[in-house]
C-alpha cells in the first residue's frame, strides 16, 4: 500500500518514526489538555496523539474511538489465522509496521538447542507459511528461537509515548518503556494492517502510587502480585492502568516491563509507567541512543502532568496506593493469578488445604520475568547455594526471553550458574507457559497425581502448563522460584528459615542480588530476524489444501435479518470460563492456522453447568445423548442448526486469541450470553460476527435450563445502547423473556450484519 512502510519493518523501530510521533506531541497534547481543560495523565497524552480523529469524543469507559498504532507486533500461534485473514482482504502490503514472532510453538522436552531442532522439524510447514506471508505483505519476521514477542519488542521495537497492538494480551508488557501497548485479538491486527484505525472504547484509568523502595527478597513480581489481589482478575477490565510516585522511578525498566506484563491478569487494557533515567538507561544498553535522546527532549510529554501527579485522586477513576518498602515476597495461585499470599504463609495455607508439600518442579522464564536483572538475582541465590554444597530438590528450567538474554546470560556465567546445579536450560521460547511442556520422561512424574509447580510466569489456569488439571501452579518471582526449588518444598520462607547443606550446616540464603543491566552491554546472539524483501509481489505463500495445520479461509455468511429462533443450548459454564476453558492451548496449538482442525477442542475445558462439575460434555439435543462439547457443536453444523453458548463472569478471561471466537461462529454459534465478558474476547466475538450478550439480570442465568430453546426479538431494531430481548422457550412449549444488553455502536452492528469484521473491510478495499 504505502511505499513507506516496508522500510520501517527493520530489526528496531526507526528513529524517523519514533520523531513522527513525538513531532506532533506538543500540538495533539496541548489541544487535549485545553479541549479537556484541565491536566492530564500519561495515558490520555499518548491516546491524544494517537487519536485518528483529534476531535473525537473521548469520554472514558463509554465512546468508542478510533487510533492510529504505530506498530503491530504477532506470535507465530495467533499470527496464523491473523495472517489468514489478512490475505483475504486482498491486499499488496501491510500498512503499518508488522512482524511476525515464532515463539509459541516450541515444545520443552529435553533442553533448548534439541527442542528447537525438533520445533523447526515439526513445524516447519507453518514457519514456512508465516515467513513467506510475511515477505510477501511487507512484515518483519523472528524465526524460532529469536525470543519471546514481548522480550523482542521491549530489545528492539518498544518506545516511550508509542501505541503498539499485538494479538498477544501480554504485548502490555512495553509499557515498562512507556509505551502503550496493547493486546488484541488478530481481526483487531488486520483493521490495522489494512490501513483502518483500531477502535476501542475509551479506556478508564486506574493510577497505582507507589512509594519506598524494594528491597531484599521483593521484587517488581510482587508489586502486580499485589495489585491482582486487589483489582482481582476482571478489576482492570476497560481501564488502562497507570504507575507513578517515587516507588515507580525506583525500578529498572525491566521491573517495570514485568508489572505491565502481568496487568493481562487483571483484565487491564494495558499498564504503564512514565519515561525516567531508568528507561533512557534501558534504551541505551539495548543501543538505541538516538531514541533515548529523543524521548528525553520531550520528556515532560511521556509523564502524568504534575498536578495530576500531586493530586491523583482528581484524576484517575480509582487510585491504588503501594509501599513497596513494604511490600513482601508473594506467590499467587493455584488455578487463578489473583489468589495471592505472603511467600512466609505458603506452608500453613498448603497444609490446611492439603496440598502436596513438595515441589515436583520449578521454572524460571516467560516473557514476564526474563531480564538480565531478574536472571541475576535468581542466579545469585544459585551460586551461594552451589558454594554452599545446596542441591535444587526439583527439576529446574530456564528459559531466557530471547536470544539476545541467553547470550549475554551466557558469555556472563549466569547460565553456568543455574547449569551447576542440575538446571536445564530451555528454548528461547515460551515453553511451559503456555503448555508445550511434555513430561513423560520426566523422572518420578505421575500424570494425573496431585503435585505442585512454582514458576515466575503469569497464568495458572489448571491444564495450562502440563496440559493436567492435578497439577497446581503457583507464580512468583525468579528469586523466589530459585529458593523454593533448593527447598524442594513450598513450606519454606527464605527471609526467615534456613536450609540444610550437603554437610549438614545450616545455611541461610542471602538476600538476592541483581544487577539492571549487563555491564559489557548485550551480547546479541545469532541474529533471528528476516526483512520482507523490497518487492514481495512474487513470492508464493504455500498453503497445502491437505494441510492439516494451515487452511485458507472462507468468509463467515451474512446475517440473514431473521431473528434467531430454536436455538440449542450448546454449553452453559459454570465458575471459570478462560480462552484456555474455549480453546485450550498445548497439544491444540499446532491447529491454529486450521480452523476446522482447531475446532475440535472447542469448549474442552468448560465445566457444565448441568451436569455437575462435569468438563467438556454435556446433552446433545439431536440425539438426547451425552456428547463433548466439539463434537455437538460439530454435529449441529453438520445438520444446519444454529446455536448459544452461555458463559458465566468475565467469560474469555486470559488470551487473546481470536480462535474461542472463530471456532464457535464456524460451527454455527449464533449468539453468546455472559454475566460479563472479559474485553479482548468481547471484542473477538463482535469481529466475528457473533451476537454477544450480557444478562441485564445476572439472574436470568440460572434460569436457562439444558433443553431450554433460545431466541430474540426484534433484532431487526438492533442499535446501540438499546437491550435485546431473549426468548426462552421451555421443552412445554413456555416461553419467557429476558433483556440483554450488548456494547455494539453502529460499526460493530455493521460487523453483525455482514457476518464479521472482516466481511467489511473487504467490502470496502473492493471498493477503493
Ligand atoms: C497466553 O499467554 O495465553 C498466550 C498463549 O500467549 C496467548 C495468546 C495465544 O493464545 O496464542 C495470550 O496471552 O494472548
Ligand atoms: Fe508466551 Fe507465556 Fe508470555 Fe504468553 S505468557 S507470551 S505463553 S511466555
Amino acid at each position: 500500500m504505502n511505499a513507506a512502510s516496508k522500510t520501517t519493518v527493520g530489526p528496531e523501530t526507526p528513529i524517523e518514526l519514533i520523531d513522527r510521533v513525538y513531532s506532533t506531541l506538543d500540538e495533539r497534547v496541548g489541544n487535549f489538555r485545553q479541549r479537556l481543560g484541565r491536566s492530564l495523565t500519561l495515558a490520555e497524552k499518548i491516546l491524544a496523539n494517537h487519536l485518528d480523529d483529534p476531535a473525537a469524543e473521548t469520554e472514558r469507559g463509554v465512546s468508542y474511538v478510533d487510533f492510529r498504532p504505530d506498530r503491530v507486533a504477532m506470535q507465530d500461534a495467533t499470527a496464523q489465522m491473523a495472517w489468514l485473514q489478512f490475505q483475504t482482504a486482498g491486499l499488496t502490503d501491510v500498512a503499518v509496521p508488522t512482524t511476525t514472532h515464532c515463539d509459541h510453538l516450541i515444545q520443552a522436552r529435553v533442553d533448548g538447542k534439541k527442542d528447537l531442532l525438533t520445533a523447526l522439524n515439526n513445524n516447519n510447514e507453518v514457519y514456512d507459511f508465516l515467513e513467506s506471508v510475511s515477505a510477501k505483505y511487507g512484515g518483519g519476521f523472528w524465526k524460532p528461537g529469536s525470543g519471546i514477542i514481548h522480550q523482542v519488542v521491549l530489545e528492539n521495537y518498544a518506545f516511550p509515548g508509542g501505541m503498539m497492538i499485538g494479538t498477544d494480551s501480554h504485548t502490555p508488557n512495553a509499557g515498562g518503556l512507556g509505551m502503550i501497548a496493547i493486546g488484541v485479538g488478530g481481526a483487531d491486527a488486520v483493521d490495522v494492517m489494512t490501513g483502518f484505525p483500531w477502535n476501542v472504547r475509551f479506556p478508564k484509568l486506574i493510577g497505582v502510587h507507589l512509594t519506598g523502595e524494594l528491597s531484599g527478597w521483593s521484587a517488581p513480581k510482587d508489586v502486580i502480585l499485589k495489585v491482582a489481589e486487589i483489582l482481582t482478575v476482571k478489576g482492570g477490565t476497560g481501564a488502562i492502568v497507570e504507575y507513578f510516585g517515587s516507588g515507580a522511578n525506583s525500578l529498572s525498566a525491566t521491573g517495570k516491563a514485568t508489572i505491565c506484563n502481568m496487568g493481562a491478569e487483571i483484565g487491564a487494557t494495558t499498564s504503564i509507567f512514565g519515561y525516567d533515567d531508568a528507561m533512557a538507561r534501558y534504551l541505551k544498553s539495548t543501543g538505541r541512543e538516538a531514541t533515548a535522546d529523543a524521548a528525553g527532549a520531550v520528556a515532560h510529554h511521556l509523564r502524568a502532568d504534575d498536578e495530576v501527579l500531586a493530586n491523583p485522586a482528581d484524576y484517575y477513576d480509582q487510585v491504588i496506593e503501594i509501599d513497596l518498602s513494604q511490600l513482601r515476597p508473594h506467590i499467587n495461585g493455584p488455578h487463578t493469578p489473583d489468589l495471592a499470599r505472603e511467600v512466609s504463609a505458603l506452608g500453613a495455607e498448603a497444609a490446611s488445604k492439603g496440598w502436596p508439600m513438595e515441589i515436583s518442579a520449578a521454572l524460571i522464564g516467560s516473557c514476564t520475568n526474563s531480564s538480565y536483572e531478574d536472571i541475576t538475582r535468581a542466579a545469585s541465590i544459585a551460586r551461594q547455594a552451589a558454594a554452599e554444597g545446596l542441591k535444587v530438590k526439583t527439576k529446574l528450567m530456564i528459559t531466557p526471553g530471547s536470544e539476545q538474554v541467553r547470550a549475554t546470560i551466557e558469555r556472563d556465567g549466569l547460565l553456568a550458574d543455574f547449569e551447576a546445579l542440575g538446571a536445564t536450560v530451555l528454548a528461547n521460547a515460551c515453553g511451559p507457559c503456555i503448555g508445550q511442556w511434555d513430561r513423560s520422561e520426566e523422572p518420578g512424574h505421575v500424570p494425573g497425581r496431585t503435585n505442585v509447580i512454582v514458576t515466575s510466569y503469569n497464568r495458572n489456569f489448571p491444564k495450562r502448563n502440563d496440559g493436567d488439571a492435578a497439577t497446581l501452579a503457583f507464580v512468583t518471582s525468579p528469586e523466589t522460584v530459585m529458593a523454593l526449588a533448593l527447598a524442594g518444598r513450598v513450606d519454606f520462607d527464605p527471609i526467615s528459615e534456613t536450609l540444610t547443606s550437603d554437610e549438614g550446616r545450616d545455611v541461610r540464603l542471602n538476600v538476592p542480588e541483581g544487577i539492571e543491566l549487563p555491564p559489557q552491554g548485550f551480547d546479541e546472539g545469532e541474529s533471528g530476524f528476516i526483512a520482507p524483501p523490497a518487492d514481495g509481489s512474487t513470492v508464493e505463500v504455500k498453503v497445502s489444501p491437505t494441510s492439516d495445520r494451515l487452511q485458507l479461509l472462507e468468509p463467515f455468511p451474512p446475517w440473514d435479518g431473521q431473528d434467531f429462533d430454536g436455538l440449542p443450548i450448546v454449553v452453559k459454564a459454570e465458575g471459570k470460563f478462560t480462552t484456555d476453558h474455549i480453546s485450550m492451548a498445548g497439544p491444540w496449538l499446532k491447529y491454529r492456522g486450521h480452523l476446522e482442525n482447531i475446532s475440535g477442542n472447542l469448549y474442552l475445558g468448560a465445566v457444565s453447568a448441568y451436569h455437575d462439575g462435569i468438563v467438556g460434555e454435556g446433552k446433545n439435543q439431536l440425539t438426547g445423548g451425552m456428547l463433548g462439547f466439539p463434537d455437538i457443536a460439530k454435529a449441529y453444523h453438520e445438520a444446519d442448526v444454529a446455536w448459544a453458548a452461555i458463559g458465566d463472569e468475565n467469560m474469555g478471561e486470559g488470551s487473546s486469541r481470536e480462535h474461542a471466537a472463530m471456532e464457535p461462529r464456524f460451527r454455527g454459534c449464533v449468539m453468546t450470553l455472559a454475566r460479563s465478558f472479559a474485553r479482548i474476547h468481547e471484542t473477538n466475538l463482535k469481529k466475528q460476527g457473533i451476537l454477544a450478550l450480557t444478562f441485564a439480570d445476572p439472574a436470568d442465568y440460572a434460569r436457562i435450563g439444558e433443553d431450554d430453546r433460545l431466541g430474540t426479538r426484534g433484532l431487526a431494531d438492533l442499535a446501540p445502547n438499546e437491550p435485546v430481548t431473549v426468548t426462552v422457550t421451555k421443552p412445554d412449549g413456555d416461553v419467557w423473556t429476558f433483556a440483554a444488553n450488548h456494547t455494539m455502536n453502529d460499526d460493530q452492528i455493521g460487523w453483525f450484519k455482514a457476518g464479521s469484521a472482516l466481511a467489511v473491510i473487504r467490502r470496502s478495499v473492493n471498493a477503493r
